[in-house]
C-alpha cells in the first residue's frame, strides 16, 4: 500500500519514513500540503495519507478538506498527526474529515495499529467496490461498470484524439444449451465464453457482461479493421471451446457466437447509446445472415466470409 508522509519538521518526517518504509509501505515523503496536494492529483495518489497539522503553504486540515473535494474514485484513509491534543483541536481536525488523530511525538506502537486500521478499511472498500462492478457469475465487468468505464473512454478518446471500437457478442441458440443440457451447465459454458473473450483482448481492454448471453468489449485505440480482426479471431476460438462436464457422460458442449463491431471517431459528438446501438445494428446483421460471424458497422457488412469452413477475414 502507499503511503504519503506529509511533515515540515525534517527530523519528525525521517522518523516517519523510517518506521513506515520498515513495515513495508511504499513511502511518497512531501514537506507541505501544497506539495502532497498536487501528489493526490497525479496517478501516483496514495491510499492513505499521514499529515502533520502545522505547516507552511497549506496546513494538514486545509489539505484533508480539499482531498474530501475531490472526485476521487478511491477513498483516501487520512491520518492528522498534531502536537495540538485539546479536545477543540480534535474535534476540528475530525472535522475536516480526517479517519483519525494521532498526538506527537507518536508512539509506534500505536501509530503501527492506527495505519493497519486503514489499510483494513481501504481493503474493504476496494473488495466492496469490486463487488459492486463486476458480473458474479463470470467476472466480467456488470453493465452499469462497464457503461461507467466507457463514458470515461468517450472522454479519453477525444482528449487524446484516439479512436475506439467496441465489440457487441451474444452467443447463438444458448437457450437450446440450457435446454438440452441444464441451466447449471449453461452457467458453465457462460464463464468459459467469457474467459475466452478476455484472453483475445489486451490489458487496457475491458469486457462486460451486457445481458444474459451478451457481452460487451471496448478495444482503445483500436479502428474498425482492428476490431474486426481481433472479433474474428474470438470467433474462431469460441467454435473451438470444448465444454465437458464432470462425468463425461455426454458429449462436449460446442457453441458458436455472433459479433457487431462499431468504431468511434473522436471528431464525433455521437452518445453513447447510439455506439452501442450501431454495434447492435451490425451484431443484429450478422444474426439475420445466419449467425456465428462478425459484421462491421461501416453499412453493416459482413466481415466473416461463409463461416464455419472459412476464417477468411477481411475488414469492411
Ligand atoms: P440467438 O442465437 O438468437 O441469440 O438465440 P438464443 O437462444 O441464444 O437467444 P434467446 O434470447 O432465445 O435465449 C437466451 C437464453 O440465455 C435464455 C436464457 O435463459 C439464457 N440465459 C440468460 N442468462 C443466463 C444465465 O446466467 N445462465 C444460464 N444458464 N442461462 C442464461
Ligand atoms: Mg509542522
Ligand atoms: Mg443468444
Ligand atoms: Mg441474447
Amino acid at each position: 500500500m502507499r503511503v504519503m508522509i506529509v511533515e515540515d519538521d525534517p527530523i519528525s518526517r525521517h522518523l516517519l519514513e523510517t518506521f513506515l518504509g520498515e513495515l513495508g509501505y511504499e513511502i511518497i515523503s512531501t514537506c507541505d500540503g501544497l506539495e502532497a496536494w498536487e501528489v493526490m492529483q497525479g496517478s501516483e495518489a496514495p491510499s492513505l495519507v499521514i499529515s502533520d497539522w502545522m505547516m507552511p503553504a497549506m496546513d494538514g486540515v486545509e489539505l484533508c478538506e480539499r482531498i474530501r473535494r475531490m472526485d476521487k474514485p478511491d477513498y483516501t484513509y487520512f491520518i492528522l498527526l498534531t502536537a495540538k491534543g485539546d479536545k477543540k483541536d480534535v474535534i476540528k481536525g475530525l472535522e475536516s474529515g480526517a479517519d483519525d488523530f494521532i498526538i506527537k511525538p507518536f508512539d509506534r506502537g500505536e501509530l503501527k495499529f492506527r495505519v493497519k486500521i486503514g489499510e483494513r478499511i481501504i481493503n474493504l472498500e476496494h473488495r466492496i467496490t469490486q463487488l459492486a462492478n463486476t458480473d458474479f457469475l463470470t467476472g466480467a465487468l456488470n453493465r452499469r461498470a462497464f457503461m461507467a468505464r466507457m463514458e470515461e473512454e468517450i472522454s479519453r478518446s477525444i482528449r487524446k484524439h484516439k479512436e475506439f471500437s467496441l465489440i457487441l457478442t451474444d452467443i447463438d441458440h444458448f437457450k437450446k444449451v440450457n435446454d438440452t443440457h441444464g441451466h447449471q451447465v449453461g452457467d458453465l459454458v457462460l464463464q468459459k465464453f467469457s474467459t475466452e473473450l478476455s484472453e483475445n483482448m489486451r490489458p487496457y481492454d475491458f469486457v462486460g457482461r451486457y445481458g444474459g448471453e451478451e457481452f460487451i468489449a471496448c478495444l482503445p485505440d483500436t479502428n474498425m479493421e482492428q476490431a474486426g480482426l481481433t472479433a474474428e479471431r474470438m470467433r474462431l476460438n469460441v467454435e473451438s471451446i470444448q465444454c465437458s462436464f464432470q462425468d463425461n457422460t455426454s458429449l462436449p458442449v460446442q457453441i458458436t457466437a455472433s459479433f457487431g463491431v462499431a468504431s468511434f471517431k473522436p471528431t464525433s459528438d455521437e452518445s453513447l447509446d447510439s455506439i452501442i446501438k450501431r454495434a447492435d445494428d451490425a451484431l443484429y446483421m450478422a444474426k439475420s445472415e445466419g449467425r456465428n460471424r462478425v459484421c462491421a458497422y461501416h453499412n453493416v457488412s459482413s466481415i466473416t466470409k461463409n463461416p464455419p469452413e472459412s476464417s477468411n477475414e477481411q475488414a469492411g
